[in-house]
């Protein structure tokens, strides 16, 4: 299968999963739960539950264990879109192509929509079963928690929010971007694999490098787009980094340097899965993927 078809179908099942554990939106309180599916539905490049797929393939995963796992990192991505998009934080309109949740809803509808997104994702880590046995199963709820919470996207965010107007370091832009965007990608490759039980510590190690090459990559990547595509193309309003002046790779690198960076990124990635041979063709072409996109 190649690798256009394989994302076509693995799309069609993270939707899926995703609507089947929204709640409706005849549901009360039916506002929210609209809010809800308005947040995470019909948009959004779903590279993280790609990601998640992939590791599982890697791993032998049930497909059907790995779409719930895949679905929870993309209910803790979208509930991170939508704070992110509040007017207390970066204060934007449009996202995923579509007016921001607070804005087709309102602010406090859209505050409950992340809080409750949040919870429905660890419900399902918690409430399916998804490894081998319970123990591995607490791990991922562990780590998805960490990735989530103050030790990652979280705290990311945070020194995210207090960089507006600070010139950062390489490795300070770094330590940002690895808690505020890597944690989760590495989340969900490593959510992935352990979804199924054929990978050795050495393997998972060797995973979560690649995971890590990509999450930063991912970043770059993103910073490079910001300065460079359009509102069209992006869904989501382009110029943002510098119209705030927050410190980024393009404003601390350059535009060349940091694609670069994010084609020394890739490599990295690449490396990190050698010896895997065919199981690993998926990631390696995501990992193309996040640094070649152009959106
Ligand atoms: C509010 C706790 C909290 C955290 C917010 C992820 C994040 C932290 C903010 C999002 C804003 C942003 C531009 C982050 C950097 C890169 C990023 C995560 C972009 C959005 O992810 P994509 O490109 O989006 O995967 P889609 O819409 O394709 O899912």
């Amino acid at each position: 299968m190649d690798f256009q078809s394989w994302v076509g179908t693995r799309l069609g099942r993270i939707e899926a999963t995703l609507k089947a554990v929204l709640p409706g939106p005849d549901i009360a309180p039916q506002r929210l739960h609209q809010a809800m599916r308005y947040a995470v539905l019909d948009g959004g490049k779903r590279v993280r539950p790609l990601l998640a797929f992939a590791a599982g393939e890697l791993a032998h995963a049930d497909p059907e264990r790995v779409a719930y796992a895949a679905a929870a990192v993309e209910l803790i991505h979208a509930y991170s879109l939508v704070h992110d998009d509040l007017p207390c934080m970066d204060d934007d309109v449009l996202r995923r192509g579509k007016p921001t949740c607070h804005v087709e809803f309102d602010e406090p509808t859209a505050l409950l929509v992340g809080d409750a997104l949040q919870s429905l994702a660890f419900q399902l880590v918690s409430e399916y079963r998804l490894a081998a046995d319970a123990e591995i199963q607490l791990e991922m709820i562990r780590l998805l928690a960490s990735a989530t919470g103050s030790r990652g996207m979280a705290g990311g965010q945070a020194i995210d929010l207090a960089a507006v107007d600070q010139a950062l370091t390489v490795p300070e832009l770094e330590f940002m971007h690895i808690h505020k965007t890597g944690a989760l990608i590495r989340a969900a490759a490593l959510l992935g694999a352990r979804c199924g039980n054929s990978l050795d510590e050495r393997e998972l190690g060797q995973l979560d490098l690649f995971a890590k090459s990509i999450g930063l990559a991912f970043q770059v990547v993103d910073d490079v787009l910001d300065a460079e595509s359009s509102t069209a193309t992006l869904g989501k309003t382009a110029g943002k980094d510098a119209q705030q002046n927050k410190p980024t790779y393009v404003s601390v690198l350059g535009v060349a340097r940091s694609k670069a960076f994010a084609d020394e990124l890739r490599g990295n990635a690449h490396k990190a899965l050698e010896g895997f041979g065919a199981s690993a063709v998926r990631l390696r072409e995501l990992a193309d993927f996040i640094v070649l996109r152009k959106f």
